[in-house]
């Protein structure tokens, strides 16, 4: 009988990226394997919600870019909040372009993803170059990078051969790719990528836009490692409630480990 140490030990060993390891290590402590969405548009109440969901997260997911009022003090609380709840945290920046740009689109610019986010995430459509470029940025930063191999809205492209070859483009970095965006286990058990899934709901199944929930049970048992939540726990930013939103987390917190640690027999 493997013990819940054995268990996560095992996964931490075959990962050479340290960030990895870290995801896998705050997963373990804290016992939860939730990720929250935190997409709220001003610095004031997206700070608010992340202080209010930190105790239940391993991570937490921005959208910088849609924030009106975004300085550098923002990252820096962050960053506090971080260290505070221990969590990690997912500039959710979907890179997208050539090497040389997506190096100067993660180091520059008005949010200098790299030196605050501890993991980021590219499409693989432009090739390996992407990879290069931000590698060259965040290796030496100890950041990891996800590839979005498969998406959660309906009619998504990242389907088939698009796939595998995400996989396959991903296997050829593992000093700094950790993992994917996708809806299933990828790879194999040599590989040891994480799987971080959005697309996660327990009361709706969509948004009207083509989003398609999940419940957490159901993305765990498809081989997920982290359920990424977003409007399941915040609620819509203009009736913010925190308390709501830290209650919301902890019952997500508890249907995604009790799924996991069931699975997996810890
Ligand atoms: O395939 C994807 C990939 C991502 S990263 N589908 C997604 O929904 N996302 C992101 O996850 C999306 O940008 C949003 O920030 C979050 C889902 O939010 P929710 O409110 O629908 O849970």
């Amino acid at each position: 009988q493997r013990t819940e140490m054995g268990y996560f030990e095992q996964r931490i060993c075959l990962q050479q990226n340290k960030m990895a390891r870290t995801v896998l290590e705050t997963v373990q402590r804290k016992q939860s394997i939730l990720c929250v969405s935190a997409d709220f548009t001003t610095k004031d109440k997206l700070l608010k919600l992340v202080d209010a969901v930190g105790p239940h997260v391993c991570m937490i997911k921005t959208h910088v870019d849609i924030i009106s009022d975004f300085d550098h003090d923002l990252v820096t609380q962050l960053a506090t909040l971080s260290a505070k709840h221990d969590f990690v945290i997912f500039e959710d920046r979907k890179f997208a372009d050539i090497g040389n740009t997506v190096s100067l689109q993660y180091s520059s610019g008005v949010h200098r993803i790299a030196d605050w986010s501890h993991i980021t995430n590219a499409h693989a459509l432009p090739g390996d170059g992407i990879v290069n470029g931000l590698k060259k940025v965040g290796l030496d930063k100890g950041r990891g990078l996800l590839l979005l191999a498969e998406m959660s809205s309906a009619g998504s492209l990242a389907v088939g051969s698009y796939t595998q070859a995400s996989v396959d483009m991903a296997r050829r970095h593992k000093d700094f790719v950790i993992g994917f965006i996708a809806q299933r286990k990828l790879g194999d058990s040599d590989d040891d990528f994480l799987i971080l899934t959005p697309g996660v709901g327990l009361d709706v199944k969509g948004d009207g836009m083509g989003q398609q929930y999940r419940t957490p049970q159901e993305v765990v048992d498809a081989g997920t490692d982290v359920t990424i939540v977003g409007r399941g726990i915040t609620g819509s930013e203009a009736t913010a409630d925190f308390d709501k939103a830290a209650s919301e987390a902890l019952r997500y917190k508890q249907a995604g480990w009790e799924a996991f640690a069931s699975r997996h027999k810890l």
